[in-house]
């Protein structure tokens, strides 16, 4: 985690927004003619334009002020599932995915996961690293500010060590928080076919290690028929309780294996893809508070056709996120904004729900309660737009109206980011 920013940091004020901040009961948290004062990093006073005057008051002065002419403002949006370090792309495989082989058939094959694997463990360090940065300056020119960013393409002790250091160094050295998570048991690695149950005997033996050194904030299993099994995900699930580890779970994205009312049993923050989820499930979920994190970008890329149960969720309370899933596999979205869109087109989402599933709830999949909403102590993580409202991220796809962000109160231009040759 990046530290708080000093709290000399100068304050400044944003006047005459519209604010969505997501807060409160209006919808939207909405206010017509807003203000909001950062002060360290944090967000110090939001309301009314009307009432900056008493607000100011009893404050400091603020250093900086900009009238925003009745722009858009938002908290900064965070992409709360995406595996964005690896080596190589897949692209050939799409080809042969578009000429008739099924994802799974090719995962069977030994390609899909596994070709990234090794791709990954060919690259160098700072390879990694120069393609997961542009890759995360292409999210963050849509006002990403918040980044989860999973291993799961080393698949043994020095190479997802190696890949969440690379996570890691991503928080570092962008305007940008990464929380990262262990992925290890995303695929049986080629050493270890016909042994799954020894490969994830070394998973959970890598996880003390791996959290001694900083590298993780939560463990993560893919289970699935192309995965792990519910039993060896319980495993995992136990050596990460052990170290006081939070859970969460691809369940449910090609078939159901009850995985997501395993996940809850453990509270994991959330369950993800959800495709196959059943009513059990969606119950077991809403019971232990664990989010739907849904991910149109892999339903969209991978052609499939069951949705998942999003009217179940939303009748039993469950808090619905959206996330790119980024990876070279089944989802090479980059696009946080477009998945905004596909939620709402193919999941029927309404663009609140799809907006606040990129920010209060895919904070709360993340298990930050201090982002995600404009509140006074919040972190100023916020994102300006060309827009009068958020409805209308939600509906333009395929352009980008993110005007300015703001990290951490460090405001910098966006738009467009430059995509330069690795
Ligand atoms: N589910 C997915 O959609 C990705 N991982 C997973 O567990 C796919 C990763 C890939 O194909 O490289
Ligand atoms: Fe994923």
């Amino acid at each position: 985690m990046q530290t708080t920013p000093s709290p000399a940091r100068p304050g400044t004020l944003w006047r005459h927004a519209r604010l969505a901040t997501l807060d409160g009961p209006e919808p939207w948290g909405w206010v017509e003619d807003g203000a909001l004062l950062t002060e360290g990093g944090h967000i110090a006073w939001v309301g009314r334009d009307a009432d900056v005057g008493t607000a100011l008051a009893s404050r400091p002065a603020p250093q900086a002020e900009h009238d925003l002419q009745g722009a858009l403002m938002t908290p900064g949006l965070i992409d709360a599932h995406t595996h964005l370090v690896y080596g190589g792309d897949r692209a050939a495989e799409f080809e042969l995915r578009l000429q008739g082989a099924t994802y799974e058939q090719i995962a069977r094959a030994g390609g899909g996961i596994r070709s990234t694997v090794a791709a990954t463990r060919a690259a160098s360090d700072e390879s990694l690293f120069a393609a997961a940065a542009r890759r995360a300056r292409v999210l963050m020119a849509e006002g990403v500010t918040t980044l989860e960013v999973k291993s799961g393409y080393g698949l043994d002790a020095t190479h997802e060590a190696r890949c969440l250091a690379v996570a890691r160094r991503l928080g570092r050295e962008l305007p940008l928080t990464v929380r990262t998570t262990s992925l290890g048991a995303h695929a049986l690695p080629p050493e270890y076919a016909g042994r799954a149950d020894d490969y994830i005997d070394a998973v959970c033996a890598w996880l003390p290690a791996q959290q001694a050194a900083g590298l993780v904030d939560a463990v993560d299993v893919f289970c699935d028929t192309i995965g792990f099994t519910p039993a060896q995900t319980r495993r995992v699930f136990d050596a990460a309780r052990a170290l006081g580890l939070p859970v969460k779970l691809h369940a449910e994205q090609l078939s159901d294996q009850g995985g997501a009312a395993l996940a809850a049993s453990y509270r994991a923050l959330s369950c993800d893809h959800l495709e196959h989820l059943s009513e059990a499930g969606v119950a077991a979920m809403a019971a232990s508070g664990t989010v739907a994190m849904l991910l149109p970008g892999a339903y969209y890329f991978l052609r499939e056709t069951r949705l998942p149960p999003v009217a179940a969720l939303r009748a039993a309370g469950v808090p619905m996120a959206i996330a790119t899933d980024h990876n070279p596999g089944s989802s090479p979205a980059l696009s946080l904004l477009l998945m905004l869109s596909m939620a709402c087109t193919l999941f029927r989402l309404t663009p609140e729900e799809a907006f606040r599933g990129v920010t209060e709830h895919a904070a709360r999949a993340l298990g930050l309660a201090d982002r995600g909403r404009l509140a006074a102590g919040q972190r100023a993580d916020l994102a300006v737009w060309d827009a009068q409202h958020p409805r209308e991220l939600a509906y333009v796809f395929g352009h980008n109206p993110c005007r300015t962000v703001v990290q951490a109160g460090v405001a910098r231009a966006a738009g467009p980011a430059p995509w330069q040759p690795a």
